[in-house]
């Protein structure tokens, strides 16, 4: 392209761009589906389902993500050099390329399974981390995009036993975890980046089709190895699936997700593993949510509830702004802290979604220093705030200037952000609710708050207000977390008349 037209190009989008909100630039409420279709392939589990293995899944609050495998080893850098701006991401080392890439990378790359030996490892003392930290489940990366798998696959020799370390990670990760009581999830990426079989294109040829279909069975044996091999588990995340070869396989990964299914009756699989006959992912032609949660929300939160359709849904999230895998070098980078985390934990909870936190643990088995520290700043708060946190659900309600609002059966929640000079928090609850906040007090603090209807009398106003006192000499660093019984109002907003303009 010429440099005329780049920059005609780049002068376009920005001209689209300053047309649109600023939150439609990276996402936003749901395309309206206009016209229904004969859809074959579409949605197997119901809409909403209300098994106990989905409840579950409701109640989490929040989860750990584990990036673990060959990356580990160079942590996004080789010799002292890092991979920055050469690699979309530390996990996506292989694929470095540019000036600094080493000669022969991938090829290094490649063989770096030889040496791969943690011998720090010890899969109960990142459960007891993670269980300290409050996390319900745990998505744990058996094979990335690599095609190394973590456990000792009868399907490919390019994995975990063919290392100095031998053992099943997988099982020990399932086994410690499931000891902690915290569910386990297991991370699949269908693509292989060194896979001969593996194209990302549509087969077209003879000899294309039949390295496709030995691929998809290669999948299938997998999966349903993985299902076999750790019978406890409780779902699957799946990655790698946009490519053309897997999207065009629209019978085959319906059939395949039936199969998983069958031989794992409560199975958790999100809206990421397939698509309909006509392309459509997460979403079918229809509108209609592929799996059991949307899984469209890595790296990113919905803004409004309204744009998630009463879904089931998780956001998974890392600590530097990109990069999943162990990331040795954090310097320069903006790395999120736990007030960041936490608002982003009660972002997801208010609006009835998981908040899965990413570790990506170095090539012997440790976590980065940050994430220990990280895991137990969170793990503190939540020893105190958790209530607001697990099986709670969205509220109706006006959004709060001061954080985030959770419900849990009569009890209401609000985690503060935002604490007002005043020191009164005012909750906004519209006239004709049935219920409002009764009584209020701060999680971790028996002493009873203040309570005030403030009925403002403001003209054409929906709602009419309840104000919670804080002590002026509460010490707070950290949000936290006023808890409400929601009952019968004692006084009622006045009808006042109209204001005449
Ligand atoms: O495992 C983590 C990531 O490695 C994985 N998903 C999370 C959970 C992931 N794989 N791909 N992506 C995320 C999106 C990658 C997009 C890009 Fe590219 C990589 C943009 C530029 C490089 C692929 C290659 C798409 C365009 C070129």
């Amino acid at each position: 392209m010429t440099m005329k037209k780049l920059c005609t190009a780049g002068m376009l989008l920005i001209a689209i761009s300053a047309k649109l909100p600023a939150w439609a630039q990276w996402s936003g409420p749901k395309e309206k589906i206009t016209e229904k279709k004969e859809i074959k392939y579409g949605p197997i589990t119901p809409a909403h389902r209300t098994d106990e293995a989905m409840e579950r899944f409701r109640d989490y609050g929040l989860g750990q993500f584990i990036h673990w495998g060959i990356y580990a080893i160079p942590g996004n850098e080789w010799e002292g050099v890092s991979a920055r701006n050469g690699a979309a991401a530390s996990e996506w080392i292989r694929s470095w390329r540019g000036p600094r890439a080493p000669k022969d990378w991938t090829k290094t790359y490649d063989n770096l399974y030889k040496q791969f030996d943690p011998k720090d490892f010890d899969a109960k003392r990142w459960a007891k981390q993670a269980k300290d930290m409050g996390a319900k489940y745990v998505i744990f990366t058996t094979k990335h995009h690599d095609g190394f798998a973590m456990w000792p696959t009868k399907y490919s020799d390019y994995n975990i036993r063919h290392t100095p370390y031998k053992k099943d990670i997988v099982k020990e990760i399932v086994d410690a975890y499931d000891a902690e009581g915290i569910d386990v999830y297991l991370y699949f990426s269908i693509l292989e980046w060194n896979n001969p079989d593996y194209m990302s294109s549509e087969p077209k040829t003879e000899e294309e089709k039949r390295k496709s279909a030995r691929f998809l069975a290669y999948t299938r044996n997998q999966l349903l190895e993985l299902l076999e091999n750790y019978p406890s588990i409780k779902g699957f995340w799946f990655d790698g699936t946009w490519d053309r070869s897997w999207v065009q396989a629209a019978e085959f990964t319906y059939n395949l997700e039936k199969e998983l299914r069958a031989q794992h009756p409560g199975l958790i699989i999100g809206s990421r593993f397939r698509n309909d006959e006509y392309g459509k992912r997460h979403f079918d032609s229809n509108g209609n949510l592929l799996g059991d949660y949307e899984q469209g929300w890595e790296r990113k939160l919905p803004q409004d509830y309204s744009w998630l359709n009463g879904n089931d849904w998780d956001a998974v999230m890392t600590i530097p702004p990109n990069g999943w895998g162990y990331m040795k070098d954090w310097s320069g980078l903006y790395i999120k802290d736990t007030n960041d985390l936490l608002d982003m934990l009660m972002h997801c909870v208010s609006m009835n979604g998981n908040f899965v936190l990413n570790f990506g643990p170095d090539g012997q088995g440790n976590m980065h220093p940050g994430e220990d520290r990280l895991a137990k700043e969170i793990g503190e708060w939540m020893t105190v705030n958790s209530e607001a946190v697990y099986g709670v659900r969205y509220i109706d309600l006006p959004l709060s200037k001061y954080g985030y609002y959770t419900k849990k059966e009569s009890k209401l929640y609000l985690t503060v952000f935002n604490r007002p000079v005043n020191n009164r928090i005012r909750i906004a609850i519209q006239k004709d609710a049935e219920a409002v906040p009764v009584d209020a007090k701060l999680l971790g603090d028996a002493a009873v708050l203040t309570l005030t209807h403030a009925d403002m009398g403001l003209d054409r106003d929906k709602n009419t207000y309840y104000d919670v006192q804080l002590p002026a000499d509460f010490k707070a660093d950290k949000p936290f977390v006023i808890k409400m019984t929601l009952g019968t109002a004692k006084s009622r907003a006045e009808r006042l008349m109209d204001a005449k303009m």
